[in-house]
């Protein structure tokens, strides 16, 4: 067997998909019951309530936190914030424009609180006086929503928070009684606005609610209502706010990280990542704080590349407006979808495990490549890609012109014109003969023989730990599991003796677990160094290592002790050559 074959072979065993790497198996067949929602790709989240009127101040004095949580944080009693009742008169409110917005942003389904943790309903229920029709607004705010939403051809879901801060029954011994009022009220929501698509549950993590009454509550919409899809947050699997689930453990028909995109997906598994505009899910007055649309255009290409659906946030205000900040945003986006929407509309996640240039998305044997930094010698390298190419043209370039491909060991050269058409994200089509097929290039070590272990090229095994970047992160994160293990390998092409460095992580609340890391057959240790909070990395020294032939090289990197919380964020491992051959 030739060396090239040999590599290709083992690297090809290397790509096993992530979703075994984390030792849970995928489905074995998907749910045709998503296909739409698979298709959708990016929805509109809307949290619009009570909240919207305080908008983040009580008493003249600014309450902390998302807006929609002022009754908590600000420690408003019950009756006190019911006051805000006879307030509520949106006389603003358009649910056609609310829904237009979203058509016009490229958005395929909304998804609005019909009653967040404050327990207070947004549409008329027969189970509680709590709702709008007690305001002066007494219009069925869902009735108009759900109107509006089959006109623009949207799909309709329907948040609906388990967690009730106002229902006398919702917590301690009388949860019972609550819980048939939680079910009596998905019922109403079910049965009186037409077809229903999506069930968002939240605020599942309370004490009194269980796996068991979420699979119950899962099982009961599934007879009344067999089409509609439904989150994992009606049972207790989301792991925090990595939002990701074991469907043989847990109930929930896709998994809902939160204000994060998991580094890199969970290949077979279906998942949506909810993030706000700014900072805040309900509305604050004092929230400015509004990411661009660039970021979100590129937050939803990430999104795809990874095979998952984006929910983005509005918080209308009391007047019944969504902020013009981000109806701004989100016209820039649809304006970027209706040039380019082929590459994220039903596409799967791409092959590769990363791209130093940008994303990619995939369908059938044709793939997306998204460019955010356009190479400067105007030539775009797609690494480890073995197909042979049959076309490759700029998405949106009317001309059509063909651009020119060239092969160079296991990658393919596509020669760009001087400048992108797009400057959020330029996106080529390559068309390949058949599925793509694509190797993990060896890390190889440098031509002084150092090599750097970059955490977006580790593999990750275990359920927790996982690739985060962006806002100073370019590490390995969320290691809550002590049981997670990280590792790389790595070609030796330079034996010799080493410095290992370990540039990490972690707030001395939480530091000081200790780690082993195993590099070929040499074990070193050291306790985790606190640092001022989990971007400000550090590097430790670990000590020496020999690697005495050629050939591949094992690193392995396990806690040896529970962490208070987590074990670090880990950036890297970096081997020095003290004296390499
Ligand atoms: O506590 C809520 C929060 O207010 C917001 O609704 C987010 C959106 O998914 N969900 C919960 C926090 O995970």
């Amino acid at each position: 067997m030739n060396l090239r074959f040999a590599r290709v072979l083992m690297c090809l065993l290397l790509i096993l998909p992530a979703a075994r790497a984390f030792g849970v198996q995928p489905p074995a067949e998907p749910d045709h019951r998503l296909d739409w929602w698979r298709e959708a790709r990016f929805g509109m989240f809307i949290h619009w309530g009570l909240y919207a009127i305080p908008a983040g101040e009580w008493d003249g004095k600014k309450v902390p936190g998302v807006g929609e949580w002022i009754m908590h944080n600000g420690h408003i009693p019950r009756d006190d914030y019911a006051t805000l009742v006879p307030q509520f008169n949106p006389v603003k409110f358009n649910a056609d424009e609310w829904a237009r917005i979203a058509k016009d942003a490229g958005m395929k389904y909304l998804v609005i609180t019909t009653k967040h943790h404050d327990g207070f309903c947004m549409f008329d229920s027969k189970f509680t006086e709590y709702d709008v029709m007690a305001t002066p607004f007494k219009r069925d705010i869902m009735r108009e929503i759900s109107d509006a939403c089959r006109k623009y051809d949207l799909k309709t879901g329907w948040y609906h928070s388990i967690w009730d801060w106002h229902h006398p029954d919702a917590s301690g011994p009388t949860f019972d009684e609550y819980a048939k009022v939680l079910e009596k009220q998905v019922d109403e929501l079910l049965a009186n606005y037409g077809p229903i698509d999506i069930m968002w549950f939240d605020g599942e993590w309370i004490p009194e609610w269980t796996e068991e009454r979420g699979r119950d509550l899962y099982e009961h919409i599934r007879k009344v209502a067999p089409a509609v899809i439904i989150n994992n947050r009606v049972g207790k699997g989301r792991g925090g706010m990595a939002g990701l689930h074991d469907p043989s453990q847990n109930v929930g028909d896709f998994g809902t990280p939160e204000q994060e995109i998991p580094g890199q997906g969970i290949p077979g598994y279906d998942w949506e990542t909810c993030m706000t505009m700014n900072d805040t899910w309900g509305f604050r007055k004092d929230d400015h704080n509004w990411k661009s649309a660039r970021t979100l255009v590129r937050n939803l290409i990430d999104t795809a590349s990874k095979g998952g659906n984006f929910l983005l946030n509005v918080g209308p205000t009391a007047e019944g407006l969504i902020p013009s900040e981000s109806v701004d945003r989100l016209h820039e986006v649809g304006q970027w979808l209706s040039v380019n929407g082929e590459s994220i509309y039903g596409t799967s996640a791409g092959p590769f495990k990363r791209l130093e240039w940008g994303r990619c998305t995939s369908r059938g044997d044709r793939l997306y490549l998204h460019v955010f930094d356009w190479p400067s010698d105007h030539r775009l390298v797609v690494p480890g890609l073995l197909n042979d190419v049959i076309s490759a043209t700029i998405v949106g370039d009317s001309s059509g012109a063909p651009l020119h491909t060239s092969r160079r060991n296991e990658s393919v050269l596509i020669d760009l014109p001087a400048r992108p058409i797009n400057d959020i994200a330029t996106v080529i089509a390559l068309n390949i003969v058949g599925q793509s097929r694509v190797v993990a290039i060896p890390l190889r070590q440098s031509d002084d023989g150092s090599i750097a272990l970059r955490a977006v090229d580790a593999n990750v095994i275990g359920f927790t730990a996982r690739y985060e970047s962006g806002g100073g992160k370019d590490n390995i994160g969320f290691w809550t599991d002590p049981n997670d293990v990280v590792t790389w390998q790595f070609e030796v092409t330079r034996p010799g003796r080493f410095r290992v460095v370990m540039s990490e992580s972690c707030p001395a609340d939480t530091a000081d677990t200790l780690v082993a890391v195993r590099i070929g057959n040499t074990e070193l240790t050291t306790r985790v160094s606190p640092t001022q909070g989990w971007t400000d990395f550090t590097n430790l020294e670990l000590g020496e290592v020999t690697i005495p032939v050629v050939g591949t090289c094992d690193v392995r990197v396990e806690a040896r002790g529970k962490p208070a919380l987590a074990v670090m964020n880990l950036r890297s491992i970096t081997l020095q050559p003290i004296d390499s051959r």
